[in-house]
């Protein structure tokens, strides 16, 4: 049930309520806060701001996370990957988008291995010409490259934060929208496999990083009619106190989709974790997006306060579900959610 989020003038009511929450076709109970992970705050005198919303849930942001994350890491050919893709698959066919599909493509990736890589793409509104592209990528890193322990550079991580969160947010942004939407919007989600099998450090790395992104947009389903407006990439969304600045590449390619995105968090009360500062520049799926013509910003923990850039359990073992923050989660998809519906 879509509802309007009145922001606070004077004398505040809070109000705290439960919801019940689906996920993948099952009903579970799940405690779930207002928009700003606390309450919802609404105003009994003058109201200054009203914006249309549909509440995601925490608990469910994070048992999707926790789901990915115990089919062990999804690494590009391995059972656990391919298991990945008929959970998210299984979980877009039961919440009510109209159509999902798999495209698949070879690759090889920086060290000569040859996979098929396997982007996952629902719509939700497919005949909409006014569309929304949402983006994550669904695979983990191969290698814990940067873990202090040399011991296990070559051992794949969880990727609760580097993978499963941005996942999770596209699927529980999926449920809410899926009944929720006018039929002239349209919403795309594309679950982007082999974006973190690239080179780290180094001249000319760039390309191979995204590869499942890079095959798909010479691919893409659009015309110029119902090419999506913009596109928001969700990665590493679900770190403890997460931070979201304004990242550089989305900001080069996409600044009005930065000031939207950055406004409405802050109208839904999320204004100090969308920080409107600079953040990093991060090489991501984003950045080829931008490059076929889509304006797309990275949400992406880019300045952590302990490392100054990524979480540091960045392609760590540390990345995994005991880093993962619900409030972060729920940050992050409340606001996509609250940007798509205003
Ligand atoms: C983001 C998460 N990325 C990988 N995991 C992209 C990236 C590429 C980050 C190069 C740093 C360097
Ligand atoms: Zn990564």
């Amino acid at each position: 049930m879509e509802t309007f989020l009145k922001k606070l003038a004077v004398f505040p009511v809070i109000l705290l309520y439960t919801a019940i929450c689906l996920t993948s076709g099952a009903a579970v109970l799940c405690s779930c806060t207002g928009s700003n992970g606390n309450s919802t705050a609404q105003t009994s005198a003058i109201s200054t701001d009203t914006i249309r919303t549909v509440a995601v849930c925490a608990d469910s942001l994070y048992a999707h996370v926790e789901k990915q994350v115990a089919l062990g890491p999804r690494t590009p050919g391995s059972t656990s990957h391919d298991r990945c893709v008929a959970l998210v698959a299984g979980y877009m066919n039961s919440c009510g988008v109209d159509t999902t599909m798999v495209q698949s493509a070879p690759v090889v990736t920086f060290k000569g291995e040859k996979f098929t890589a396997n982007n996952i793409f629902s719509q939700i509104n497919p005949a909409a010409d006014n569309r929304v592209l949402l983006i994550a990528h669904y695979d983990t890193r191969p290698w814990a490259d940067s873990d202090p322990d040399e011991a296990m550079h070559s051992t794949p991580i969880d990727g609760a934060n580097d993978g499963a969160s941005g996942v999770a947010v596209l699927m529980e942004v999926a449920r809410v929208l899926a009944h929720e939407l006018p039929d002239s919007l349209g919403v795309d989600l594309l679950f982007a496999d082999m974006e973190d099998s690239g080179e780290s450090g180094g001249d000319d790395t760039e390309t191979t990083w995204c590869l499942g992104t890079q095959e798909w947009v010479k691919q893409m389903p659009y015309t110029a009619k119902n090419r999506p407006r913009f596109g928001i990439l969700l990665d590493m969304v679900g770190g403890k106190d997460a931070l979201f600045h304004r990242e550089y590449f989305s900001q080069r390619h996409a600044s009005p989709v930065v000031d939207k995105v950055w406004s409405i968090a802050r109208r839904s009360g999320f204004g100090d974790r969308f920080v409107n500062k600079a953040g990093g520049a991060v090489v991501d799926d984003h950045l080829f997006i931008n490059r076929a013509g889509i304006p797309c910003i990275d949400i992406i923990e880019s300045i952590n306060e302990q490392t100054g850039s990524f979480n540091p359990t960045w392609h760590t073992m540390s990345d995994n579900l005991s880093a993962i923050d619900r409030n972060s989660l729920h940050a992050a998809a409340q606001t996509v959610v609250n940007t798509i519906l205003n």
